[in-house]
């Protein structure tokens, strides 16, 4: 299946309703790295990923996704679901006790489509390493992808996991960062630098790529691809994707407030004025 990229901008448009309407729903999750990470997902999952029919936890001959930045669970869950993972109307459940669909992923839940319990912040490259390193294993040559936070990359065990990607060249990985600057307490060159990223990744023997427009359809595709061509070569690859925190909604955009904090209906009319509905609310 290949859509073109004016298809991916709608299904984009239509992800960032839902994810608007789920966390104003039950007033509370995680908006703004959500929208931030609308297009990545949506292009990643519809467009890049070579995928089997169905869901299941193995994942073998398939590429496999694990997100590291669970709290982004709202754009997760919409992707997931409009890729048919799981009925559309599911996400009505976002949020409420006893449902699959829990603030933060879960596999205890059986959600289709998740493979790591995420949420606590550091973990999911250390899990991708394991993922990738079994399918070299099985003589299986997909690949394993990631996303993850820039906050996220201040725990310790992220660069435990980088070195030993490194160090044993895991390069059937390719590890995206959402390179937004923010987050959940203020912009991150204040609350704990990251210095000089791309440098730090390389000395840890990893292949780096950059994209500015980390909200461009077409640029995340021209990455992605750039990024599965730099596969095989001894390295693992990542991609520092600038992003905008809060996408698409212009009172949500150049702040980190929205990082965790659910629209009022006054503000969710606005923010859905600003993104009409293209293939059906659920
Ligand atoms: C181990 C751990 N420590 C702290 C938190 C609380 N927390 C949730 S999101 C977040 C900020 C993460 O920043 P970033 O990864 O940049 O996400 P963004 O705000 O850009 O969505 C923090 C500190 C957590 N979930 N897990
Ligand atoms: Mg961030």
């Amino acid at each position: 299946m290949s859509k073109s990229v004016e298809e991916l901008k709608d299904l984009t448009t239509q992800v960032r309703r839902d994810i608007l309407r789920m966390v104003h729903a039950v007033n509370s999750g995680h908006p703004g790295g959500s929208l931030g990470c609308a297009e990545f997902l949506v292009t990643l999952y519809n467009e890049v990923m070579d995928l089997k029919d169905g869901f299941d936890m193995d994942g073998k001959d398939e590429d496999i996704f694990f997100l590291s930045n669970g709290h982004i669970s709202p754009v997760f869950y919409s992707v997931l679901a409009r890729r048919g993972y799981f009925p559309v109307s599911e996400l009505a459940t976002f949020r409420k006790l006893g449902t699959r669909l829990q603030g933060h992923p879960t596999t205890h839940e059986g959600l289709p489509g998740v493979r790591v319990a995420s949420g606590s912040l550091g973990q999911g490259l250390s899990v991708a390493l394991g993922a990738a390193q079994a399918k070299k294993l099985n003589g299986d040559k997909h690949l394993v992808y990631t996303l993850h936070g820039d906050g996220e990359l201040q725990e310790g065990q992220i660069w435990e996991a980088l070195m030993y990607a490194g160090a044993k060249g895991v390069d059937n990985l390719i590890s995206t960062i959402d390179y937004n600057g923010r987050q959940i307490d203020g912009d991150t060159k204040d609350v704990l630098s990251l210095g000089n990223l791309k440098a730090k990744f390389e000395a840890f023997g990893w292949i780096v790529l950059e994209e500015k427009q980390g909200n461009d359809i077409a640029a995340i595709l021209k990455v992605l691809q750039q990024a599965k061509s730099e596969t095989g070569k001894g390295k693992p690859v990542a991609i520092l994707l600038h992003t905008e925190m809060g996408n698409g909604v212009d009172f949500m955009m150049g702040t980190h407030a929205w990082h965790g904090k659910a629209p009022n209906d006054e503000q969710l009319e606005k923010a859905l004025a600003q993104n009409p509905e293209t293939l059906g609310d659920y």
